[in-house]
């Protein structure tokens, strides 16, 4: 699939304002500012598509890019210490819709912190698609931040803590030197078409 021809297609706040789902879907997860926007704009070839923000958690959106009859969805971060209860209830407002509005989910890409482990928020959303049954990988994200024995140490930690999941797919990831985006593509083409 050619993931160059992607384009931003809308964003919205609450779930009453998603659009019936007419395409399959790969969903991306993860904590505010785990760097999701930097992955998205990393793997669809794109300098500034899915912005990349200096204030995390700032407004709860769903966000899609649609191209060559597929959507890719950029779910709200969670997280953030300082949202308020009114944005944290919009946020599992809008996962919840998301998430039960019958859509065509081939896969979520459940995004983690490379250099820590797991927080709480990341295991309740592994557990939720487990689950539920979506299919989903783990992409490691800001490897390029762990030397060489840190990395090494974390593949192991994260192998570990996962392992409950049989052969889930732990990809390192990182948006400023590349890591990981040719694997995540080809992962994204054969889900889209399966
Ligand atoms: N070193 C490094 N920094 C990253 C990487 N990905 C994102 N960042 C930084 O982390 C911050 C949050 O990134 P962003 O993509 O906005 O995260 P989001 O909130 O999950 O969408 C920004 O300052 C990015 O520049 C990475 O792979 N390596
Ligand atoms: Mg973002």
């Amino acid at each position: 699939m050619n993931l160059n021809s992607f384009d931003y297609e809308a964003s919205y706040g609450t779930s009453a304002q998603l659009k019936p789902s007419d395409m399959p879907e790969i969903a991306f997860a993860g904590r505010s500012n785990v760097g999701k926007s930097s992955l998205l704009n990393k793997v669809l070839n794109r300098k500034s598509l899915a912005r990349v923000s200096s204030m995390p958690g700032k407004t709860v959106t769903i966000n899609f890019f649609k191209g060559n009859g597929l959507r890719l969805v950029d779910l709200p971060g969670y997280g953030y210490a300082k949202v308020s209860r009114a944005e944290k209830e919009r946020w599992a407002e809008l996962m919840e819709g998301y998430f039960k509005s019958g859509r065509n989910i081939k896969l979520v890409v459940q995004l983690v912190d490379m250099r820590h482990k797991p927080t709480a928020d990341d295991l309740t959303m592994v557990n939720f698609l487990n689950d539920a049954g979506y299919p989903f990988i783990i992409v490691m994200t800001k490897s390029d931040k762990l030397n060489k024995s840190e990395y090494k140490a974390q593949v192991e930690a994260m192998t570990r803590e996962f392992e409950k999941f049989g052969d889930l797919r732990l990809i390192p990831f990182s948006s400023l030197n590349g890591e990981g985006t040719e694997e995540i593509r080809t992962i994204i083409d054969q889900y889209a078409n399966n």
